[in-house]
């Protein structure tokens, strides 16, 4: 692994935005799957998924059974990182509020929960049942009252055990075998089997992908996560089996995922170098996490940790882990990332799958702008306004004014009226 002393180095990957070919591709099925339904998705599941369906929702049967078909400690973890994401994010519940002035006016803010919700929950390899609950459980903590699952099924018309056992523990009861653009169509403009959300959350390859950004505004949409990262900031305490380990638990995800050391611990950097090299050739992931390492991996040595604060700054990464000696004293000097995990305990995937915390994080550098999925993204606010008497008789002049500078007239008048009776 390459061991940089610049801190010029970038892990930013260009965005996939698709070729003519996808992106055309894409706009016809959402056209064919709303001007023609069910039919529409059934036409496009038998030639992509090869399977031919009459019936899309998941039975309930289909539900209960699949918890019986995993292994029971899976079915623990399962249920026990479910209580932690419930306790992490219940704490993220905003309250509607109002205040009042002595002139007798009243301002607000209400918020509410989006009605229905979809969540798009890839097949195959990528299906993970920890996505399903890191996406359902906060929007059921905001009091969406309906959430929507849609999965591509396999050729059997079967649903992955794990990702239906992992819908219910998170209470989702409707499921639906479609996937990629047409299902996302599905979403968006509604079928007779598939009632249309308000938003659609979760990741997908390239065809949902640029199915999403078409029906955005249509619908509201989260935002496209590209490969995980990690960004580790290492001094000389840190022990480089963990250190090399915990990198390549996300080089493990995709060839395209980053993994970086910053540290300005020579000797920890050669060290976790070697650590690398040994512990890569061990996984069953190997050439993926290979791909990943040599393409988007680095270990950048800097003079001291201030400039590695830089540096991490500067990537924002998805991921920061802090192994130095007081990571709280430091901590404060992170400006951007999208979870950080402090001291040698908080090795990454404890955050991917049990800790509470989300693990769906803003990645390739937008942790400098945004935030993890959380409750927020499953309510929107109504603002409030009461005026009073007073307060008009005061300021409707004001208001006037303002209107009349913009040649807005219509608006004048408005307040005018009233001004007339005050
Ligand atoms: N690290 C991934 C999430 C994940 N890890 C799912 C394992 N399963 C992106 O944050
Ligand atoms: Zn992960």
């Amino acid at each position: 692994m390459k061991i940089v002393s610049s801190t010029n180095f970038d892990t930013r990957r260009s965005i996939d935005s698709g070729t003519e070919t996808q992106v055309s591709a894409v706009q016809e099925i959402l056209l064919r799957v709303k001007e023609e339904g069910d039919e529409a998705v059934r036409v496009y599941t038998e030639r992509f998924d090869r399977v031919r369906l009459e019936q899309f929702r998941v039975t309930e049967e289909e539900i209960a059974q699949a918890a019986g078909q995993l292994d029971p400690l899976v079915l623990e973890a399962l249920n026990e990182a479910a209580q932690n994401i419930r306790d992490f994010h219940a704490r993220q519940v905003r309250q509607s509020w109002f205040t009042t002035k002595e002139s007798g006016t009243l301002l607000g803010q209400i918020i509410r929960p989006l009605k229905r919700v979809g969540l798009y929950v890839p097949g195959g390899s990528a299906a993970y049942p920890s996505s399903v609950l890191m996406n359902a459980i906060p929007a059921q903590i905001a009091g969406v009252a309906e959430i929507i699952i849609v999965t591509p099924p396999s050729q059997d018309g079967t649903i992955n055990p794990a990702i239906l056992a992992a819908a219910q523990i998170a209470g989702v009861k409707q499921i639906y075998k479609m996937g990629g653009a047409q299902a996302i169509g599905a979403l968006t403009y509604g079928t007779k089997q598939v009632p249309a959300v308000d938003k659609i959350v979760g990741p997908g390859n390239i065809y949902v992908a640029l199915a999403k950004r078409e029906v955005y505004g249509l619908v509201d949409i989260d935002m496209v996560a590209g490969p995980s990262e990690i960004v580790v900031l290492a001094d000389e305490t840190a022990k480089p089996r963990y250190v090399a380990a915990d990198m390549l638990s996300q080089a493990e995800h995709d060839p395209l995922a980053s993994a970086v050391l910053v540290t300005n611990s020579k000797k920890l950097a050669e060290q976790v170098a070697i650590e690398i090299e040994r512990q890569v050739a061990l996984l069953p992931r190997r050439e993926i996490a290979e791909a990943s390492i040599r393409n988007h991996g680095a270990i950048c040595l800097v003079d001291d940790l201030d400039a590695g604060f830089n540096v991490v700054n500067r990537l924002a990464p998805e991921h920061l882990e802090l192994l130095i000696e007081n990571p709280f004293e430091q901590m404060g000097k992170v400006e951007n990332a999208g979870a950080i995990f402090l001291g040698e305990y908080s090795s990454e995937p404890v955050g991917d799958y049990f800790a509470g915390t989300n693990h769906v994080l803003p990645t390739n550098g937008a942790a400098r702008f945004a935030s993890g999925l959380s409750v927020d993204e499953f309510v929107k606010k109504s603002s409030v306004v009461s005026y009073s008497k007073q307060d008009l008789a005061r300021n409707g002049k004001k208001i006037m004014a303002l209107a009349e500078q913009e040649g807005l007239s219509a608006h004048a008048r408005a307040i005018e009226e009233r001004l007339k009776d005050l």
